[in-house]
C-alpha cells in the first residue's frame, strides 16, 4: 500500500495501516516530513486542534492546551515529530526525497506509482523513472492534490465528485472545510484514495487556517476504510 505526501494527512494514514499490520510505503518529495505542520499558523509554530481531534493527539502522546470551549493548541515541532517517529515505530517506511510522478493504471482501476528521485526532476535530468506495484494508493499530497491531478491530465477518467472531474480548491472557510476534508476523504477511483487537503482541491472545497483536526481525522478515516476492506479480503 502507498502513500503520497508526509503531512499530518499522510503520517496518521500511515500510522494506522502500518498498526493494522498493511505494508505501507510512504513517499515524500522533500527531505523533510511533516508537510505544512512546522510553521502553524504564520510562523507562530503553535497549531489548532478541535475538541473532536483531540484523541488522535492523545494516542500519539502530543501535549495540547486548551485555548477555548471546543479549541486546544500544540507545539507545531512536537506534533510534528511525533506524527513522524510513531508511524516509523509502527512499521511504515518513508522515502524521503522520492517525488511520485505518474501513476500506473490498468483495467480502469490504479494499481502503483510511477517515482522519481526528487533530485533528479529539480536538476532537469532526463531520466526514466522507476514503477512500483501496489494494492491502494493514498493521495496525501496537500493543497495540489498531485496524484488526482496527474490522473485527471493523463487519463479521460470519472472521478466520484460532484462534477466527476478534479474541482479545484476554493477561498478560505476554515469551519465548512474542516467539515468537508472529513466527509469527501476516501475512494475517487479504483484503488485510489485522497486524505487531507488534497479532499478539499478535488471536490472544490474551501481552504482552511491552521487548524489541524481534519488532517488528523481524515488521516485516520482513510486508514480505517482501507483496513476494512483488506479485512473483507479485497
Ligand atoms: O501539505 P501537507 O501538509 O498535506 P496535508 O496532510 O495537510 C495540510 C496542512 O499541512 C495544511 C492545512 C491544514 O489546515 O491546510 O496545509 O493535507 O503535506 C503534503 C506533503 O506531500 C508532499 C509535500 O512535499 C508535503 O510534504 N508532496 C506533494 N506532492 C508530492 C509530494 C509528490 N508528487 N510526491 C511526493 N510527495
Amino acid at each position: 500500500m502507498a502513500i503520497v505526501g508526509a503531512g499530518p494527512s499522510g503520517l496518521v494514514a500511515a500510522y494506522y495501516l502500518a498498526k493494522g499490520k498493511v505494508k505501507v510505503a510512504l513517499f515524500e518529495g522533500k527531505l523533510s516530513v511533516g508537510g505544512g505542520m512546522w510553521g502553524g499558523g504564520m510562523l507562530f509554530n503553535e497549531i489548532v486542534i478541535q475538541q473532536t481531534a483531540k484523541r488522535i493527539l492523545d494516542e500519539f502522546g502530543v501535549t495540547a492546551e486548551k485555548f477555548q470551549e471546543e479549541y486546544y493548541t500544540a507545539d507545531a515541532v512536537e506534533t510534528a515529530s511525533s506524527l513522524c517517529s510513531a508511524a516509523c515505530r509502527a512499521g511504515a517506511r518513508i522515502f524521503n526525497g522520492v517525488t511520485v510522478e505518474d501513476l500506473m493504471v490498468r483495467e480502469k482501476a490504479v494499481v502503483g506509482l510511477v517515482i522519481n528521485w526528487t533530485a533528479v526532476e529539480m536538476a532537469h535530468l532526463h531520466v526514466d523513472p522507476l514503477a512500483v506495484r501496489c494494492r491502494f494508493v493514498i493521495d496525501a499530497t496537500g493543497h495540489p492534490a498531485e496524484v488526482v491531478q496527474v490522473l485527471q491530465r493523463k487519463n479521460r477518467l470519472t472521478f466520484r465528485t460532484p462534477e466527476g472531474t478534479f474541482q479545484g480548491e476554493r477561498s478560505l472557510w476554515a469551519e465548512e472545510a474542516e467539515r468537508s476534508t472529513l466527509e469527501n476523504t476516501g475512494e475517487i477511483y479504483p484503488g485510489l484514495y485522497v486524505a487531507g487537503m488534497a479532499v478539499n482541491a478535488t471536490f472544490g472545497g474551501y481552504r482552511m487556517g491552521p487548524i489541524f483536526g481534519g488532517m488528523l481525522l481524515s488521516g485516520e478515516k482513510v486508514a480505517r476504510s482501507i483496513l476494512e476492506r483488506m479485512k473483507a479480503g479485497e
